[in-house]
């Protein structure tokens, strides 16, 4: 989504700008483009495409400048053009770039326009510049200014703001969409994400919902929703740098893939010593799991998908009934809550818009708690939540979520494991779980060492122009994983289906050219796997399938099977998303797409 880097200081912050900028592209963008204010004029550079295409510009022209904004644009109101690219003026003198979407736009742009002002670009963020151009023309200061328009924008926005006449300040705005204020020495910054300041500084202030901050070159004061002047904390940044690289790897989605065995490792660390931790997996509020009937999941995309595994494990490991659904359609839909529902919710980022105002309208009294699954402590979901659990990935910078995923299914097997201790499960059985559990790393290990084998069999898909994933049980929401993966980065149309319902429809769609993936660990569902993988190879399909020895399934079956580690049953779905994450990693490298940042998509879903 759209990124926000702006900074104040003595020296020229071009290049601060287009840093930032570059450190944000991950997140997937169309345009890109900034404003810098020197000796009392703003100079502006926009270009539709890749930040590299605006850095060009921004050299040729030698644009320099003290205090600057800059932006990466993914469209939501006007096509990515030029003239649609942030930042937007108003005069010569006032700039503005903006994340999110103001939704009353259009009543304020025919009010605007009836008021005499000319609109340039067919976004609704040049609203927002245009009011403030009307604020300041009534005498208002800057600061005045944007405290008087924020009350006008409807929706979630972030905002960075500034004036060639008024060089010694940087206005930025939080109001749904996140802002953080970096400090330097001797020079402030502001960004959409932590990661694109890290060059300058580790120490951030996270804003909050509703703050406006006026950052200068010494100093920054922030006003919170009600106009009160607060000091919020500052925070040491405590990652590497490391982190944001991607080292010797080719492509960021592949190093986090790489990743899982040590991203797994720090899920477990000090919650997999015995049942008893499980009793302090929530800190305090463990307790309350007793107290839970019924537990409500809420999330997007890959994160749906670990939703979806931990309504297995719930209800088979905890008995407590569990629902789980896409944040987009919950929020607009009125449901019936249960007595003492757990509401969880899931997101990487913990700003993924949906999922954040679908916790923000999960008022009803008969939640008896609202836990965040979440990677960014910070995040306005775990700040929002009365409860939070960790995955503690790391940085995941490529769009298709690979390390984010299985540390959520491993931070939710825990949660599992807590609820089923509180509804009395015998520790024993808890015991062998969380001692399977300790294998996870290593586990991890073994299935990246068929990396090869999976690169080889990668090449009969590269033509390929569909594709079938088959699952059952917690496999199902693996496959659908999978199939997520693989239309993300190679755009091959892909599909899964549990595999019982193959007969009642996909089946009609099997022929040598649509190749059916099966991911079959070797548990009890095996055997009415098989015999709907017969009913895909009587019709001529191509089969791939993961599984394990046991399965007892060869290639002579007329199956190209990758054999497997032998998997717990309870890690199957986290040890099977391996192999289909590097599958679908190979196909695209081979298709030649974009892998870290596929067309269309964005990281941190922050619009709705
Ligand atoms: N609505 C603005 C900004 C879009 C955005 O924040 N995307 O993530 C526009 O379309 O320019």
């Amino acid at each position: 989504m759209c990124g926000i880097v702006g900074a104040i200081g003595e020296r020229n912050v071009t290049g601060i700008l287009i840093t930032g900028l570059k450190r944000l592209e991950y997140r997937g963008y169309d345009s890109a483009g900034l404003a810098v204010v020197a000796e009392g004029l703003l100079h502006r550079v926009r270009r539709a495409g890749k930040v590299a295409g605006l850095e060009m510009a921004a050299d040729e022209a030698a644009t320099q400048g003290t205090l600057g904004i800059a932006h990466t644009r993914w469209a939501t109101h006007g096509k990515p053009t030029e003239t649609n690219a942030h930042p937007h003026m108003s005069g010569d003198d006032l700039a503005v770039v903006h994340n999110g979407i103001i939704e009353n736009y259009q009543s304020l742009r025919e009010q605007l326009i009836a008021d005499g002002y000319r609109f340039t670009s067919e976004t609704d963020t040049e609203v927002i510049v245009h009011l403030l151009h009307q604020a300041l023309a009534a005498g208002r200061d800057l600061l005045q200014a944007v405290s008087e328009v924020v009350p006008k924008l409807h929706g979630a926005y972030a905002l960075g703001v500034v004036s060639a006449d008024e060089p010694d300040r940087l206005i930025a705005v939080r109001s749904g969409s996140p802002l953080v204020v970096g400090l330097g020495i001797g020079e402030n910054y502001i960004a959409s994400d932590q990661l694109a300041l890290l060059p300058v500084t580790t120490r951030f202030i996270f804003l909050q919902e509703g703050d406006v901050a006026e950052v200068r070159r010494d100093g920054v004061q922030i006003i919170d929703a009600k106009g009160v002047a607060v000091e919020r904390k500052v925070h040491e940044f405590d990652g590497t740098h490391e982190d944001v690289e991607k080292g010797e790897y080719r492509h960021f989605m592949l190093k986090e893939i790489f990743e899982q065995p040590a991203a797994l490792q720090r899920t477990l660390e000090g919650r997999i010593n015995g049942p008893e931790s499980l009793a302090h997996l929530l800190g305090e509020r463990t307790e309350l799991l007793q107290r839970v009937r019924n537990v409500q999941i809420i999330a997007c995309g890959t994160s749906y998908h670990a939703g979806m595994v931990a309504r297995y494990w719930l209800e088979d490991l905890a008995g407590v009934s569990c629902q789980v659904e896409v944040a987009s359609e919950f929020r607009y839909r009125q449901h019936v809550v249960p007595e003492n529902t757990l509401l969880v919710t899931i997101s990487q980022s913990g700003e993924t818009a949906d999922t954040l105002a679908a916790l923000r309208g999960a008022t009803s009294a008969h939640y008896i708690g609202r836990l965040a699954v979440c990677n960014v402590d910070s995040s306005s979901l775990v700040r929002e939540s009365e409860m939070a659990l960790l995955t503690r990935a790391g940085p995941e910078i490529g769009v298709a979520s690979t390390k984010a995923f299985t540390t959520q299914l491993a931070a939710l097997l825990l949660l599992v494991l807590a609820t089923a201790r509180a509804h009395g499960v015998r520790d024993e059985l808890l015991a062998d779980i969380l001692t399977d559990m300790r294998q996870l790393p290593s586990l991890t290990e073994q299935a990246l060492r068929l990396d090869g084998a999976i690169h080889e069999l990668s090449k009969d898909f590269v033509e390929k122009h569909h594709t079938l994933f088959l699952g059952r049980g917690t496999q199902y929401p693996v496959a659908m994983e999978g199939a997520l993966k693989l239309k993300e980065i190679s755009y091959i149309h892909a599909e899964a289906y549990p595999a019982g319902e193959l007969k009642h429809g996909p089946l009609a769609l099997v022929d040598k050219d649509m190749p059916v993936v099966a991911v079959a660990p070797n548990d009890e569902l095996l055997e009415k796997l098989k015999s709907n993988l017969q009913e895909v190879r009587a019709r001529g399909g191509e089969l791939y399938l993961f599984a394990d020895h046991h399965a007892e399934l060869s290639d002579a079956d007329g199956f190209t099977v990758l054999t497997m580690p032998k998997v717990p049953e309870y890690l199957a779905p986290i040890i099977y998303t391996i192999p289909l994450q590097l599958l679908s990693y190979h196909v695209a490298v081979m298709r030649g797409t974009d892998v870290d940042q596929p067309r269309n998509l964005a990281k941190s879903v922050t619009v709705e």
